[in-house]
């Protein structure tokens, strides 16, 4: 799974980045021009608690990538615009981050001379919007264009999908809101449509705007009209500065600021939340393992995470909830007590779950 932290130039992306992956503010590339990636564990206390009581040769996390892009910059025209170059890094993500900038620093520009985070949200939802737009327009005259001269029912059956987006991107409304079925999600899915894309919305402030961070996020929700998008602030400088301390300096000055959660864990939360994801677990002497799937995924989808050889030659799965497994201490307590079960190919598997899949 792919995250794209997008925004302005300096906006505090790399900040971030750096704060999530731990990196020292030496490895920053100021004006980068490509994208940098990162690998990062999504932490996971149930995972730790299944590792002290397994004491497995191995526990491995989940993890996500998380692409730091290059922020939008004013032309030699002195224009702010979107350019290919930009797009074709941010088009390959999963989910995009929007990271706006609300902290004031006047050794540190901003592309259109101004703070508001708001307006910058605005910005770049519109060009998102603009370049669907563009595109969706084009592939309808292509479409016209070709269905007449091909016997191809796919291309039939694209246009009135293609038409629907349109309508409602005409309306400057992004597509993450429309409704579309499965079928019409599928015709979609080559084309890396912008503002289909889940979308976590990243604000950072300075430490003394703290107080100010509600009203931020009404406006911000404001705007958006979606209940769908996540809304997070985040204090990059001040973060940053943390997550240098030790855990214990760090969850004190935390706690000084009113800061309830890290940006690392907001950040990943929001990400699997606007995903629809979540995670079960492996557990062995060999290796403690949190796999992350799509909440809809069943027993076998799941295994064919683990393996593709476990989907085509999956049996069954023995499942117990986290929760059970904590409560009861042992498997075979687990079966005792009636909370270990044997699934088929369609249960659908929950949040937590421990899962051993049976296959032939
Ligand atoms: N005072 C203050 N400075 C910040 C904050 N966040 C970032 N900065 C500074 O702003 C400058 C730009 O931050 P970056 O994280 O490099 O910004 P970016 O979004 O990666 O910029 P581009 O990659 O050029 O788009 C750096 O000098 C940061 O130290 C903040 O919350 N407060
Ligand atoms: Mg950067």
């Amino acid at each position: 799974m792919q995250i794209g932290l997008v925004g302005l130039q300096y906006s505090g992306k790399t900040t971030l980045f750096n704060i999530l992956s731990g990196k020292d503010e030496t490895s920053q590339t100021m004006n980068q021009e490509k994208a940098t990636v990162e690998v990062v564990k999504v932490p996971d206390a149930r995972l730790d608690e299944l590792t002290k009581i397994f004491n497995p040769k191995k526990t491995v996390n989940a993890t996500i990538e998380v692409y730091d892009i290059p922020g939008l910059r004013t032309g030699d025209d002195g224009k702010l615009r979107i350019t290919n170059a930009f797009l074709n890094e941010a088009k390959n993500n999963d989910a995009l981050f929007y990271v706006v900038r609300q902290f004031k620093e006047e050794s540190v520009l901003h592309p259109m001379n101004r703070i508001d985070p708001v307006g910058d949200i605005e910005f770049l939802e519109t060009e998102f919007l603009f370049n669907d737009l563009a595109f969706l327009e084009n592939r309808i005259e292509k479409l016209k264009k070709d269905i007449p001269k091909t016997k191809d029912e796919k291309l039939k059956k694209e246009l009135p999908v293609i038409e629907k987006c349109f309508a409602h991107v005409e309306q400057e409304k992004p597509l993450r809101n429309l409704a579309l079925n499965e079928a019409e999600r599928k015709i979609l899915s080559g084309y890396q449509l912008m503002t289909l894309k889940p979308l976590v919305v990243a604000i950072n402030f300075d430490d003394e705007s703290i107080d100010k961070v509600d009203e931020y996020i009404e406006k911000a929700k404001e705007l958006l009209k979606d209940e769908n998008v996540k809304i997070i602030p985040f204090f990059a400088k001040l973060e940053y500065e943390l997550s240098k301390l030790s855990e214990e300096d760090r969850e004190m000055f935390m706690e000084d600021y009113g800061i309830k959660e890290s940006a690392l864990s907001k950040i990943l939360h929001a990400s699997y939340q606007a995903l629809g994801l979540h995670s079960f677990f492996t557990v062995g002497e060999d290796e403690n393992r949190a796999w992350t799937i799509k909440k809809n995924y069943t027993a076998q989808d799941s295994a064919g995470v683990i393996h593709t050889d476990f989907y085509n030659k999956f049996i069954r799965a023995e499942v117990v909830s986290y929760d059970d497994f904590i409560k009861h201490g042992s498997f075979a307590k687990c079966k005792e007590a009636g909370v270990w079960r044997l699934e088929g190919k369609d249960y659908i598997v929950q949040d937590g779950d421990i899962l051993n899949i049976r296959h032939s």
